[in-house]
This record gives structure tokens, C-alpha cells and sequence, in this order.
């Protein structure tokens, strides 16, 4: 069956547009985002609820991207702005396609990428706000300076520059710093992930001002460009980290919301006035766990359970003796003891 997007969807009042060729690449690239995403989502099941974070993430980036690549390769999901520069026999002042359909995928992706490499690092809640809150500034003075045709554009991508580098910071500092206090492995895990994750958001702003900015490049070789960048920076980055968190225990981040998992065990329980939650079982002699998870710098965490990401176990190990100390400060409510059993009976 031969493609005929572009006879389907025209371009509209654009001179330098994709052609049949760039069509092609976009559906092959369209496909290797579906399939990943049906593997991930066959993945995703095989891993006890409340443990998967970070396959959902994934799913939400490869859904996203197959969708934008699907409006890609028909050849929607754009708009003609007149170029500052000219190029490939074109002068300056004609209509290039800007692809507003890959900032609007981008505004959802790349946070989840960062979700998926942070919560994994325990950095503290507000420092993820902050990160998220540079991405989409990243992402939305990107798109806007590819709307402006004046030089004025160059003035957002500055903007939107700038928030990478403080990107770049947080994750080279804090959040590995932070990734280091839960344990080797995930220091491991976190260090390969950020600078693979880093060095490929590099090279979207070279490719931004080649494209969108300075129309060096036709839109053909644009969509060449983001495109295997969007593959190392999707399918392969989500299935590496996976694959790396797979050998870690991942209760120690504390991120199972505990309401499915410890209730089917444990029936209700209440939350007295200290803060301290009362469990139905003898869990609860296991006095505090540590709150690793959420930035506490001093304290170890005992955890026991099957080390793989297929495993049915993986949860605090609730037995007299296996405790840890908040050292945060006194103001943070200890932790709940886990009953023990409790993630077992959550698939
Ligand atoms: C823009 C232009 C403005 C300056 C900067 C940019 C960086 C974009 C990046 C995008 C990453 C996208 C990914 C998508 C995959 O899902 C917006 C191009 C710095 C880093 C990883």
C-alpha cells in the first residue's frame, strides 16, 4: 500500500514543507513507537500494582509519541511561518512547516522522562516542581520561538536554553547526590541513565536551530534529525532504565501509594492524631521506617524481597530489629510500618 498522506493532507500555505520520503520515515518511526508501546504495556502487567511507576511513565511517553508521529507522518499538525533566513533555492520570508504537534508531544514526554529518572533519585518534592516547571519552560519558549519569524526568536531559545542548563545542574548535582544516599545501585542506575538522558537533550537544540530556527536544514532532514533523536531519547532510553531498575528494589523509594496493596490485607485503618497509622497486623511492632524517598540524607534502609521487577515481593522488611530513623527532623510524622505480606496479594 503506498502512502499518500501528503495527497490526503496537502500542505497548507507552506512553500518548504516534507515530502513523500520524509512521509515515509515519519510512519516507520510511528511504528517503532506503537510497538514498544504494546510491549511495554504487556511488561507493565507482569509487575505487582503499586510498583509500576515507571512502566506507566513509559507507556504515557510511547503513547504520546506514537500519536504525534501519527499526526507527523499524515502530514498534520503544523503551521507555516515565514523563515528569517533563506535556504534550498527558497529566499528568506517564505512559509517553512513548524511542527507545533512535536511541542505539544513534548510537553508531555519530556517531563515523564525526568519523572522516570528522578523518582528514582528520592530528590525532594519541591526540587521535582522546579524541574518539571524549567522543562515546560524549556519546551513552550522552544515553541514559541519557532512561531516568531522576526529575530526576536532567538531571545526564547536563550530563554529556553538557559533552563536546560539549570536541568543539567539538578540532575548533576542534587539529584545524583541524592540517588547516592539510597544505595550503590541506584547511584549506578541514575548516574548512566542522566548522562545518557543529558547528552541527547544537547543535541534537540542544535537540531532546533538548524530547523525551526535558522532553516539550514529542509523539513525532510528535520524530521531525519528529531527523529532518531526521539528513538534514542523514548524507546531505547525508557527500556534501558527499565531494564537498570529492574534490578533494584524499588519499595525503597516508597512510592506505592499503599492504599490497594495494604488494604487487601490489612482491612481500613485509621490515622490518630499523631500521624501514626495503626495496621491490622503484627507489622506494627516493627516500629518507623526510614523516609528514604523523600530526601533524607543520613538514614539506611533495610528491605527485603526478591530483587527483579517480574517479582511477585519487594517490600519493607517489618521485623523487629529492621528499623530505620527519620533523622529529617521531628516535624515529619513517622513512616507506616509495611505489613510484610502485603504487596503479595497486589497483582
Ligand atoms: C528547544 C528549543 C529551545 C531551547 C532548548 C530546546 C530543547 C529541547 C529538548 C527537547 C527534548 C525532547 C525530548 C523528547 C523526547 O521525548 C525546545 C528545542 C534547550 C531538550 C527528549
Amino acid at each position: 500500500m503506498g502512502n499518500n498522506a501528503l495527497q490526503a493532507n496537502p500542505p497548507v500555505d507552506v512553500q518548504q514543507h516534507i515530502t513523500v520520503r520524509g512521509s515515509d520515515w515519519l510512519w516507520a518511526v510511528f511504528a517503532v513507537m506503537l510497538f514498544t508501546d504494546l510491549c511495554v504495556m504487556a511488561w507493565h502487567f507482569m509487575v505487582p500494582r503499586g510498583q509500576r511507576v515507571f512502566h506507566q511513565l513509559a507507556i504515557i511517553i510511547l503513547t504520546t509519541a506514537a500519536i504525534a508521529y501519527f499526526s507527523m507522518a499524515s502530514n498534520l499538525g503544523y503551521t507555516g511561518v515565514a523563515t528569517e533566513f533563506g535556504s534550498e533555492g527558497f529566499p528568506a520570508g517564505v512559509n517553512r512547516q513548524i511542527w507545533y504537534a512535536r511541542y505539544i508531544d513534548w510537553t508531555i514526554t519530556t517531563p515523564a522522562l525526568l519523572l522516570m529518572l528522578v523518582l528514582a533519585s528520592g530528590l525532594p518534592l519541591s526540587d521535582i516542581i522546579t524541574l518539571i516547571f524549567f522543562d515546560l519552560v524549556m519546551i513552550i519558549t522552544g515553541l514559541i520561538g519557532a512561531l516568531v519569524e522576526s529575530s526576536y526568536k532567538w531571545g526564547f531559545y536563550a530563554f529556553g536554553c538557559a533552563a536546560l542548563f539549570y536541568i543539567w545542574w539538578l540532575l548533576g548535582g542534587p539529584a545524583r547526590q541524592s540517588a547516592g544516599v539510597l544505595g550503590a545501585g541506584y547511584r549506578r542506575a541514575f548516574t548512566s541513565s542522566a548522562a545518557l538522558l543529558s547528552f541527547l537533550w544537547l543535541l534537540y537544540p542544535i537540531a532546533w536551530g538548524l530547523a525551526d530556527g535558522a532553516n539550514v536544514i529542509s523539513p525532510d532532514s528535520e524530521m531525519i534529525f528529531y527523529g532518531i533523536l526521539d528513538l534514542l531519547a523514548k524507546p531505547v532510553y525508557t527500556i534501558l532504565h527499565l531494564f537498570m531498575l529492574s534490578r533494584l528494589d524499588l519499595t525503597a523509594l516508597q512510592l506505592s501509594s499503599g492504599k490497594f496493596t495494604t488494604s487487601a490485607v490489612t482491612g481500613p485503618h485509621d490515622v490518630e492524631k499523631t500521624g501514626r497509622h495503626h495496621y491490622g497486623t503484627d507489622a506494627a511492632v516493627a516500629g518507623t521506617a526510614g523516609a528514604v524517598g523523600t530526601g533524607a540524607t543520613t538514614g539506611t534502609t533495610h528491605h527485603t524481597g526478591k530483587k527483579n521487577f517480574f517479582g511477585r515481593k519487594g517490600q519493607y522488611d517489618a521485623t523487629p530489629g529492621n528499623t530505620t530513623n527519620n533523622t529529617v527532623g521531628t516535624h515529619d510524622a513517622p513512616n507506616p510500618p509495611r505489613p510484610s505480606e502485603a504487596t503479595a496479594v497486589s497483582h
